[in-house]
């Protein structure tokens, strides 16, 4: 009964941390899956695991995903379309990435631990 209890309380403090890291209304999130739409990511900033992570086009306008900086290897770019989803793995590290369509306003922010 104690080792379960102090294992759910673990848990809540994990939440808890994770979630006081973000500043009020900042947009930020935990989601294993971005929504491009016009004109952004959704959510950015993003914390995640190391795994994988899907893009999913949700706009009316044609985006893509192309990575700036992050850990070891970039993933390879997403093409540019309107619709459909694309997988990236990631490693631990930040990533910066952004829609050369849309340049600068449209970018957004990965970290992952
Ligand atoms: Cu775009």
């Amino acid at each position: 009964m104690w080792v379960q209890l102090t294992g759910l309380a673990a848990g809540v403090l994990v939440l808890a941390s994770c979630s006081s890291s973000m500043s009020p209304g900042g947009g930020g999130g935990h989601s294993t899956t971005i929504t491009v739409s016009d004109n952004m990511f959704t959510p950015t900033p993003d914390t995640v695991n190391a795994g994988t992570v899907t893009f999913s086009w949700a706009g009316s306008n044609q985006h893509n995903v192309t990575w700036d900086s992050g850990p070891g290897t970039l993933p390879a770019n997403s093409t540019t379309k309107t619709s459909g989803s694309y997988p990236a793995t990631l490693q631990v590290g930040t990533y910066q990435y952004h829609c050369t369509i849309h340049g600068s306003v449209m970018s957004g922010t990965i970290v992952v631990h």
